[in-house]
């Protein structure tokens, strides 16, 4: 087989790249290791910058997303029982979208399918061979024996646990980690949101979230230890606990009900550099992760496919490699600016083992600046709808 570009992962990195390629007239295959049910399964981030919209409409997956997605003008943020809200229209001109990232991989799944699209499902033992030479392909295992997809170039949208990054040999890479000492219990239930705005919540008792994706399927989070497991929370402690992390007067009017998803993610921030090795370009969690507070992770993962298509369009059109040579340190650029905000908005809303006096003090002092000073809330306003690209 061969191809222009190899796709590893069918997640939503991969998935726009591809339909933003074919746009371009560029062919790619796209290989994904688990069966499409399972990507389709998968509950994760929720809201949407400009930018991230901006694809979906270019590659023609907007249209759900404009008649079921909320526009969002605003955020609140609360600690203890005070509340207050941050402006995005005022502050940026613009909103954000809640739309679910599972909803945006079925719309792109759906068009991929339409565009004739070669996918294969299932692949294991994914390896990338001669990235570094002019004979790059990709293997992977079969019942029958080995397959082969000779191509130019590969872009590896594989996430955070796959291939593509690990192929970059490590003395060729540096790595920046930080892990954070908590994680996250989600939990999707058919009730009511309890807001019609996300409420970001520092509590004594630690941080939590209201989120939602539709008026009947609301979506909470409450930070929780690492050695903690979803299994241990019966849906009425869930409910305990969220309640008394945010503001009594949105506790009183909480709808709760049976859950029908729960998981813990762990928070890290992590960023490989560089992003390309040869012909291997990496886009999205394979490259970098962020913790969620801020939802950036989907959103970074949309700059990189971005900047990455325009590169290869470009050198498809032209011969020039500035683009692609350019890619790295472009998509890096505005990578950094993602992980400054979601680790510092991570910082300000939890409680972390190691705190003193001093630092929750701190917090709160932040806290109070924030709400007080347009100046400051103009920054994170400008950051949350998602810098420029
Ligand atoms: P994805 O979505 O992880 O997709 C990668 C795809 O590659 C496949 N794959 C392979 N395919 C072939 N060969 C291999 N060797 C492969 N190894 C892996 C995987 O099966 C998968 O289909 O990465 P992508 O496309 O870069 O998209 C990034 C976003 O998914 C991610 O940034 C966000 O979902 C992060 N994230 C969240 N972000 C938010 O903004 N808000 C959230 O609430 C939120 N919750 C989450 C999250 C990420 C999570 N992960 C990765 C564990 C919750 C979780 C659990
Ligand atoms: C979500 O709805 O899943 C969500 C929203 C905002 C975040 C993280 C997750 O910051």
């Amino acid at each position: 087989m061969k191809t222009q570009v190899a796709i590893i992962g069918g997640g939503p990195s991969g998935m726009l790249l591809s339909l933003l390629l074919h746009r371009e007239g560029i062919e790619s295959v796209v290989l994904e290791r688990r069966t499409k049910e399972h990507v389709l399964g998968r509950i994760r981030a929720g809201v949407l910058e400009q930018g991230l919209v901006g694809l979906l409409e270019r590659v023609g997956c907007a249209d759900r997303l404009h008649a079921e997605g909320y526009v969002h003008d605003g955020t609140l943020i609360s600690y203890g029982d005070e509340m207050f809200r941050i402006d995005f229209v005022e502050h940026t001109g613009r909103p954000v979208i809640v739309y679910g990232q599972t909803e945006v991989t079925r719309d792109l799944y759906a068009a991929r399918e339409a565009a004739g699209g070669p996918m294969v499902f299932e692949v294991e033992d994914v390896a990338i061979n001669g990235a570094d030479t002019d004979a790059c392909h990709v293997t992977w295992r079969t019942p029958g024996g080995t397959a082969r997809l000779d191509c130019d170039f590969v872009a590896g949208c594989d996430g955070f646990h796959g291939v593509s990054r690990r192929s970059i040999p490590a003395a060729l890479r540096k790595d920046y980690e930080k892990v954070y000492p908590f994680g996250w219990l989600g939990v999707l239930s058919e009730t009511r949101p309890v807001n019609d705005e996300l409420i970001y919540a520092n509590s004594p008792r630690g941080f939590a979230l209201c989120s939602m994706r539709n008026e009947r399927l609301s979506r909470y989070y409450i930070q929780c230890s690492l050695d903690d497991r979803a299994e241990n929370w019966s849906d009425a402690d869930f409910w305990e606990e969220l309640k008394a992390r945010i503001p009594a007067g949105q506790a009183a009017t909480l709808e709760t009900g049976p859950s029908i998803e729960k998981s813990i993610a762990p928070l890290r921030s992590f960023v490989t550099e560089p992003m390309r090795w040869g012909r291997l370009f990496l886009c999205g969690d394979a490259a970098h992760i962020v913790p969620p507070t801020g939802a950036k992770g989907l959103n970074t993962a949309a700059s990189d496919v971005h900047y990455l298509h325009e590169a290869l369009a470009d050198h498809y059109a032209t011969g020039s490699t500035a683009g692609i040579d350019g890619y790295s340190q472009k998509a890096l650029r505005r990578v950094w600016k993602a992980e400054r905000f979601s680790w510092w908005f991570s910082g300000l809303l939890h409680r972390y083992p190691d705190q003193s006096d001093f630092d929750l003090k701190m917090q709160i002092a932040e806290l109070e600046f924030l709400r007080s000073s347009p100046a400051a809330q103009k920054a994170l306003a400008e950051n949350y709808v998602g810098l420029p690209y």
